[in-house]
């Protein structure tokens, strides 16, 4: 299968991020807790009542915006639109219309996509990679995957989801919002809302390498 636009097969999946949060690592990471919010002032925090979804699995390939992928990754865990429709809605008391939902990691990162994108069938809340627990390298104890959006709309080490119908809760530092895009959709090289995805393949791939070792090195002090 041809590889999307732009993007480029490397053979490992590295830990990988925006490269201020190398040395954020999360606090929880052997229970699952996430606190929901919509715009009615509702609010909870789930945790066992996940145990009652059906548990899927799923083989899909990561797109990271700066133009590497990692073919073929399975992932278990949950079906997003079940956690909404069977644990988040009934939690809040109240069907969630609003028109994005931003994630939010322990590590202090957040991102958005829009909730009729939430709703696709490969948009998974996981907790297992390669049939093994999610490490904290790669977002344990639960994190976002959407494989049909850019790396960073897959939000780790998951703690908050807010229901929002505008953006103002994402407090995106002004340098970066020219290279954030609202959805972030791999077939249409949605990098970045301003600047065309072609532009930005260009201005990302020097940073690959460097981006890598920053976040493998953190790893490896945190392991000590
Ligand atoms: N909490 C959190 N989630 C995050 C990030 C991060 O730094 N912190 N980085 C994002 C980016 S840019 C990418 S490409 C992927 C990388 O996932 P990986 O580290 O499992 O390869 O996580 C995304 N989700
Ligand atoms: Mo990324």
């Amino acid at each position: 299968m041809a590889l999307p636009v732009g993007q480029r097969a490397i053979a490992d999946f590295p830990r990988f991020g925006l490269p201020q949060y190398a040395d954020r690592f999360p606090q929880t990471v052997d229970a699952i807790s996430i606190e929901v919010s919509d715009v009615h002032g509702n609010a909870a925090t789930i945790s066992d009542e996940l145990g009652k979804l059906e548990k899927i699995t799923q083989i899909s390939d990561f797109h990271c915006v700066t133009t590497w992928s990692h073919l073929q990754l399975k992932w278990g865990g949950y079906r997003f639109k079940d956690v909404l429709e069977k644990v988040i809605e009934p939690a809040l008391g109240a069907p969630v219309n609003t028109k994005y939902a931003i994630f939010c990691g322990q590590d202090g990162y957040k991102n958005v996509l829009p909730l009729q994108d939430l709703l696709a069938d490969d948009i998974m809340l996981a907790t297992e990679i390669h049939d093994q627990p999610l490490s904290v390298a790669h977002g344990a104890p639960m994190r976002l995957i959407a494989p049909a959006h850019y790396g960073y709309k897959s939000v780790k080490h998951l703690k908050r989801i807010e229901f929002a119908n505008d953006l103002s809760g994402l407090k995106t530092p002004r340098f970066l919002k020219f290279l954030f895009h609202p959805r972030g959709r791999v077939d249409l090289e949605e990098r970045g809302e301003y600047v065309p995805g072609w532009a930005l393949r260009y201005l990302y791939r020097p940073l690959i390498a460097r981006t890598r070792k920053k976040f493998e090195t953190a790893m490896a002090r945190r392991r000590g």
